[in-house]
């Protein structure tokens, strides 16, 4: 498939804001376990411009440009469909805007808010309206994609949407219906507050708008880590995608069940009612299917690729992976460490062991092993990939990219390892501990052990930055024309496929239907509490905040 110069220009700029924004983001990451550890203290003002800085700039700006710029390619190589040019730059230009002014307030210590912006913390107005603007940057992108789906539907009546296109159409859907909330967030209640058009705000709302939204985006983050999973690494491991179906389920399920779930986030908030804690535990739990039924399906598909590579036996083929290539240790590292970022999340979902871990350092620990490993290490290895295949750039060292994800995953083990120990422990998360009178010398020790782990990864990732730069500066292997990412067959094609898994317009409006369940009594619960006073939880309302 031909892809414009523009496009592959844009998408290269949007991977190298992504690479910019991870590698100040990584090196304050640095500094909050150095400092945890009284290993290199800094100071509170520091430690949280720093912490804010490191969650909006990996967890945030990182992701949504690489996946905006990386679900561009897939659309136009799955559909073989040609995007909206202007819409490609308008799109690019409001995320940068956005970014922008994000920036500045982070940068001048305005925003020290951390990525979850919780009130009454309150931020400079710019950050507010950056971070809007980085979302609405987002539609447009969605709605170039949408323009193009629709269009290639038009012209192939009946033809099944492929499957990359399928996790397309999966990513955006969910990170639509979730940015609803935070949109809602930001336009009535963050920005007129931060302008000083209003004087209070209500905590306990804000804290729900964000995470509708916060839960979600987890799912915005993984699911192109999934496409690469499903319809990449089979084909770069010599195989082949063991059910096409079962990924198609999977994406769907996603789909349903990603929005209605953020009150996992909240068990311990005033002012919601259990029963609808627990229902959104339960849809939590929905939530994990998908991934276990991708743990399986990618299984099988590598296991596939082993025997075809002459693996034999129960384990044998294991040994028979392509372990040296860069892209599938990058994606393997990513799938190892998920395997314990999953068990870890399920014990957050699990309402009352989520009283032990929350807020405790055990969370940093489950979040580095799942966007921290399983997203950003297959996001690093497709970067490199992405040199190769838009530019036909030659990866500058294959070797330097085994190195650098397999040294990731030794230091996010050791780190998450570190943390979580501490958390079971009860040391909470989010606090400067350099100059805590009460840690005791062992969890001291445990926070160097994380320390250690902390450093591994952080030199790994200068291992990722040599070989970035040095592909990206790099001599060219080949001219390329013609864009062929390596989708992998299906080794169980899905035939005769029931219409109701093609249609995208039933599934999202189940989910709509189930945010709508899930959220109507939860919202009336919080305005109860917080505006009537007679059978609410609050003596007074609205929470006056200066
Ligand atoms: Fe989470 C908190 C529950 C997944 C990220 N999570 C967070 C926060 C972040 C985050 C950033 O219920 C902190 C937010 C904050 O700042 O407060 N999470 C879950 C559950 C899942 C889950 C149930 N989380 C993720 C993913 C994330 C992410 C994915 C980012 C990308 N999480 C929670 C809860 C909290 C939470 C509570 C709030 C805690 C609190 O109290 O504050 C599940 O979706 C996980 C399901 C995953 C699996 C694993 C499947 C394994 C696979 C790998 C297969 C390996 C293979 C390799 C094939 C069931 C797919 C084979 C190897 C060979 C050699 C062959």
């Amino acid at each position: 498939m031909k892809v414009e110069g523009y496009l592959r220009n844009i998408v290269l700029a949007h991977i190298i804001i992504a690479i910019a924004s991870i590698s100040v983001g990584i090196f304050f990451g640095l500094l909050q376990v150095l400092s945890r550890s009284n290993i290199l203290p800094i100071s509170n003002s520091l430690y949280y411009q720093g912490l804010t800085i490191h969650g909006v700039l990996n967890a945030v700006v990182f992701t949504t440009f690489f996946i905006v710029g990386y679900l561009y390619i897939l659309t136009e190589t799955s559909l073989k469909e040609k995007l909206n040019k202007n819409l490609v730059y308008l799109s690019f230009v409001v995320m940068l805007l956005g970014t922008l002014l994000a920036a500045y307030a982070l940068l001048t210590n305005q925003a020290s808010v951390l990525y979850t912006f919780y009130p009454p913390l309150k931020a400079h107005p710019t950050f507010y309206i950056g971070a809007t603007l980085l979302i609405v940057g987002s539609w447009i992108a969605i709605l170039n994609t949408v323009i193009t789906f629709l269009r290639w539907r038009k012209k192939n009546p009946g033809v099944k949407t492929p499957g990359p296109m399928v996790g397309v159409i999966s990513t955006y859907a969910v990170w639509f219906l979730a940015t609803i909330g935070v949109a809602i967030e930001a336009l009535f209640l963050l920005i007129p507050w931060s302008l000083g058009l209003v004087k209070e705000i209500n905590p306990t709302l804000a804290r729900t708008l964000f995470w509708w939204f916060g839960h979600p985006l987890v799912y915005f983050w993984l699911l192109p880590a999934y496409i690469t999973w499903y319809y990449i690494i089979p084909k770069v491991a010599g195989g082949k995608l063991y059910s096409s179906l079962a990924a198609r389920i999977a994406f769907i399920m996603f789909i349903v069940f990603s929005v209605p779930v953020g009150l996992h986030h909240q068990y311990s908030d005033p002012g919601i009612t259990n029963i609808y804690k627990g229902i959104h535990a339960f849809f939590t739990l929905m939530v994990a299917i998908p991934s276990l039924i991708t743990a399986f399906t990618v299984a099988a598909s590598l296991e596939y690729a082993g025997r075809q590579r002459g693996g034999n036996g129960l384990f044998g083929w294991w040994i028979k992976l392509p372990w040296g290539n860069y892209l599938f240790a990058y994606a393997i590292s990513g799938m190892i460490a998920f395997i314990f970022g999953g068990i870890s999340g399920i014990v957050n979902a699990s309402y009352n062991m989520n009283q032990v871990v929350h807020n405790t350092s055990w969370i940093p620990g489950h979040f580095h092993l799942t966007l921290g490993s399983a997203v950003f290490l297959t996001f690093l290895g497709l970067s490199l990939y992405l040199l190769n295949k838009l530019y036909g750039k030659r990866v500058f060292s294959n070797k330097l990219g085994v190195l650098g994800a397999y040294s990731w995953l030794i230091g996010v083990l050791i780190f998450s390892w570190g943390m979580m120990q501490l958390g079971r422990a009860g040391i909470p998360r989010r606090t400067n501990l350099a100059f805590s009178p009460y840690i005791t010398p062992e969890e001291r020790f445990l926070m160097v052990i994380a320390a250690v782990g902390g450093t591994i990864m952080f030199i790994s990732f200068i291992l990722f930055l040599i070989n970035f730069f040095g592909t990206l500066f790099g001599r060219k292997e080949e001219n390329v024309e013609a864009v062929e990412l390596d989708y992998a067959e299906a080794y169980h094609e899905e035939n005769n496929l029931s219409p109701i898994w093609d249609n995208w317009k039933v599934w999202i409006g189940i989910a709509v239907l189930l945010i709508i369940i899930n959220y109507s009594p939860v919202f009336y619960d919080v305005f109860r509490a917080t505006y009537f006073v007679e059978g609410g939880y609050l003596p007074q309302s609205p929470i006056p905040v200066k």
